[in-house]
């Protein structure tokens, strides 16, 4: 018998043998609800879609004169490391030496894997700034809009909001939660970096129990964990700013606002009062008005407003509200209706964003500092937001508005990405194809063929967590896991650590990448971070050996102070928001300044760009893409338990029986999906959780062509990315608007066409 070794990963802590053969995974002792996620894992011990060696796209290694506009439908040739190694150092010699740094796009966004080391992005970053530095991308598709949003309105993304409420709090303190998006518990499965204990669904249940009560404002009624009866307001989709701003209303017509808090900790409230009422445009948003729009009737606003002045409130807003157009109006404005409530910085009230939707969100901090890897300075100015990858590629030189400058996209000649999966996260996958026609050269590591690594010009082979030694902690997470290798690498597959290495040792850099240590070396190196504070503040601080014997280390955490919130409150002249006026900025001068159109000085309500346009009429359905509850975005997809998931092949899209019935769809039948960007097929699931009018269908299902040579094809297997469309949320922010777009609807007639994409790619031989 061999005997299990502690890991971990995004989605949990567990311990893992392999025994005959198979690698069996067993979740941490200590964890009360382990991820499901887990089941995803053991396939890749053994899977045909592993990359198990370097390749080549052929139309690339023979310099066709047309190869770029092959991409994605080409034939792959499997070569040796050293060739590998020699290809690309010449090709990275050649594009830094031609054309210079602000030609090579390393932006690779993605959530890589758990593992402070071995972190694909930490090692990408730090291998080209050893090359001479990249075009980066900023802020994430994550939080987009709020992350450039919350500066302005509030101070600092992480200080004021994630740091303030604490689920203790909330178990101790809150009375009622209202819920903007829900708290989906499948999304507290996961935390980037790791989560040892899931815990959300007690504190959860703690707090009902004590009598809080739950109200979850979503098109989708299970975003909220059904044991604890939340109540459920339907909402249209993207209508949120309409319901707040009625609710708004609601509190100053009953005089219900505290004008006090408003006048000590906020500036701009009277000119935001303006437009509430009317009075600047004619149109009081009245709970009428917003019914009109948002769905939920007048009186059902009017009396939440009085529950909501009446008990201690916690607002949240979750990241799904900010992934839409004008995404940086939903969470301004849920910091607006907060701060009309007078309840910032009161033990469980006032505001978060976001909780919920990371496992981690809402613990307490860790007292002691993490490790991570440096990654050197980046001399190269040039960046986009992540989001406007495809603008970037399609249009070198051309202009762009983001939070205040105009920005120039540089002329990108080679991408490089380890760690992320961009046509799994990007919007308009048929504009992305084209996009990724245009680089001369694009070179992905990863350990799986996922569309990203078929759109590739060169393939180098990753290994997965399972496959190497690393430490794993993360954020808010009061364990340290000694992640042991559990199974051998997979045919060729090295670390992202060494291929660097490798290729950095061509060139003549392998000194400054690896500063002369060897992964081990730097596993003990990193380490010392935390264990010399933990040392200096009294705590078992054991040498890098004995924790990696002992497997884990708890890590103390902070006591929960009510964060930077309630300094605010307690002090707004000693503790000042650093925002321009050091208040909350109802009314921004500096957003006002930018003279946008499409984000103004104070939160407003914006119609999605689709709802004022023909799609309402061609495109009856709106369409959720959510995440997926069976696996960590398009993550190990081809895992037994995402797999058991799918239905006929194809990822479930989930269907109000009244609108399945009404277009002749019964349970289990493959769909299409379509708008004028394209089409997928999925298969139907009916379901009663749902609005009517609503279709959900969740992220992470591999793109994967019909016809990979058309301009525009269908995805046979269910990716949504297919359908949603490539704007930014709004000049200020230009984050991602991916969470809803409109659709249509029917039965799919004709053969179904096969799902391939779990098998091997084409290889041909030289
Ligand atoms: N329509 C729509 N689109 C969305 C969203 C949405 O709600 N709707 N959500 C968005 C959000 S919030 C996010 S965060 C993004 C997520 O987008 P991504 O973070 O790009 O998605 P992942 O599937 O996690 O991709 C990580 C990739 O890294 C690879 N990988 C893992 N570990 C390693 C490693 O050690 N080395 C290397 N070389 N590779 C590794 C994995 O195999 C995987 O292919 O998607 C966004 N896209
Ligand atoms: N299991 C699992 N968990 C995850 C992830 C995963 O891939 N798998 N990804 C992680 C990542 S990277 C992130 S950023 C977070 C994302 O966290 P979120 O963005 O909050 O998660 P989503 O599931 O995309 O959306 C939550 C819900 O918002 C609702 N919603 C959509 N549009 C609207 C709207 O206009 N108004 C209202 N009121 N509700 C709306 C949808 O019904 C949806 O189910 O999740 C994390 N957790
Ligand atoms: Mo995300």
């Amino acid at each position: 018998m061999t005997s299990f070794k502690p890991h971990s990963s995004h989605w949990g802590a567990f311990s893992g043998r392999v025994e005959n053969g198979r690698l069996e995974i067993r979740p941490h002792d200590n964890d009360p609800y382990p991820s499901p996620l887990l089941g995803n894992l053991p396939a890749v011990a053994d899977s045909p879609v592993r990359v198990r060696r370097p390749a080549v796209r052929r139309g690339w290694l023979e310099a066709a004169h047309d190869h770029a506009q092959r991409r994605g439908g080409d034939e792959f040739v499997e070569i040796s490391w050293d060739e590998a190694e020699a290809l690309v150092a010449a090709e990275l010699r050649r594009v830094y030496q031609t054309h210079g740094p602000q030609s090579v796009f390393g932006g690779s966004y993605g959530w890589a894997s758990a593992g402070r080391f071995h972190h694909a992005q930490s090692q990408i970053h730090r291998f080209l700034n050893v090359l001479g530095g990249y075009v980066r991308s900023v802020n994430t598709y994550s939080s987009g809009a709020a992350m450039v949003i919350i500066p302005h309105a509030l101070g600092p993304y992480d200080n004021f909001d994630r740091k303030s409420v604490t689920w203790d709090a909330i178990e101790r303190s809150t009375e009622l939660v209202l819920a903007f998006g829900g708290m989906a518990i499948k999304n507290a499965d996961v935390h980037g970096g790791g989560i040892s204990t899931h815990t959300v669904r007690q504190k959860l249940g703690g707090a009902g129990q004590r009598g809080a009560h739950f109200i979850s404002v979503s098109p989708l009624r299970d975003d909220f964990p059904a044991e604890l009866s939340a109540e459920w307001l339907p909402l249209k989709p993207g209508t949120d700013v309409a319901l707040m701003l009625g609710l708004a209303y609601a509190l100053v017509s009953e005089r219900l606002h505290d004008q006090a808090f408003l006048r000590r900790y906020t500036v701009g409230y009277d000119r935001f009062e303006t437009y509430l009422l009317g009075e600047a445009d004619g149109e009081p948003k009245s709970p009428e008005w917003a019914a009109s729009i948002c769905g939920i009737d007048p009186d059902t606003i009017r009396s939440l407003a009085r529950k909501m002045a009446g008990s201690r409130t916690l607002i949240t807003v979750s990241h799904s509200l900010q992934r839409a157009d004008y995404g940086e109006q939903p969470v301004w404005m849920g910091i607006v209706l907060a701060s009309m409530l007078g309840q910032i910085g009161l033990d469980g009230g006032g505001f978060s964003y976001s909780l919920g939707a990371l496992g981690n969100i809402g613990n307490n901090l860790l007292a002691v500092p993490l490790p991570t890897l440096g990654q050197f300075k980046n001399p190269v100015s040039d960046y986009i937001p992540c989001a406007r990858i495809a603008d970037m590629l399609l249009n070198p030189g051309g202009t762009f508005e983001y939070n205040g400058h105009s920005l120039r996209y540089p002329h990108i000649r080679l991408v490089y990405w380890a760690g992320g999966n961009p046509f799994h996260h990007h919007q308009d996958i048929n504009r992305l194809r084209a996009a990724f026609k245009r680089p001369e050269t694009i070179i992905v590591h990863e350990s799986a063929w996922t569309s990203t690594a078929r759109h590739a010009d060169i393939v180098l082979p990753a290994t997965t967590t399972l496959e190497r030694d690393d430490i794993g902690a993360a954020d808010r997470d009061p364990l340290m896991i000694a992640m042991k290798r559990l199974i051998e690498p997979v045919g060729e597959a090295r670390d992202d650590f060494d291929i660097f290495a490798g290729i950095a040792c061509q060139l003549g850099l392998e000194e400054p990448f690896t500063e002369g240590r060897s992964s081990r070396e730097w596993l003990a190196y990193l380490y010392e971070t935390t264990r010399t504070a933990l040392a200096s503040q009294g705590h078992d601080a054991p040498d890098f050996e004995t924790f990696w014997q002992r497997g884990e280390l708890p890590l103390p955490t902070k006591e929960d102070q009510g964060g930077p919130a309630r300094s605010f409150r307690l002090d707004p002249t000693a503790n000042r928001l650093p925002t321009p006026s050091g208040k909350i900025e109802i009314f921004s001068e500096t957003v006002e300044g930018f003279g946008y159109d499409d984000c103004k000085g104070h939160p407003r309500w914006f119609p999605a760009k689709s709802e004022v346009s023909d799609e309402v009429a061609l495109y009856p359905f709106h369409l959720v893409c959510n995440q997926p509850h069976q696996r960590l975005h398009s993550q190990l997809d081809y895992g037994a338990f995402s797999r058991s998931k799918k239905i006929r092949d194809r990822e479930p899209v989930r269907i109000n029986p009244k609108d399945a019935h009404a277009r002749g769809i019964s349970d289990g039948d493959i769909v299409r999906l379509s708008n004028d960007r394209g089409s997928c097929l999925a298969a139907a699931t009916l379901s009663d959780q749902l609005m009517p009018g609503v279709l959900q269908l969740a992220t992470g299902a591999w793109f994967e062509p019909q016809d990979a040579t058309a301009e525009k094809t269908m995805c046979v297997h269910g990716n949504p990315n297919i359908l949603t469309r490539d704007i930014g949320t709004s000049k200020l922010a230009q984050g991602c608007t991916g969470q809803i777009t409109r659709v249509q609807l029917e039965r799919y007639v004709g053969p179904v066409p096969p799902v391939h994409i779990f098998d091997a790619p084409k290889f041909g031989s030289r």
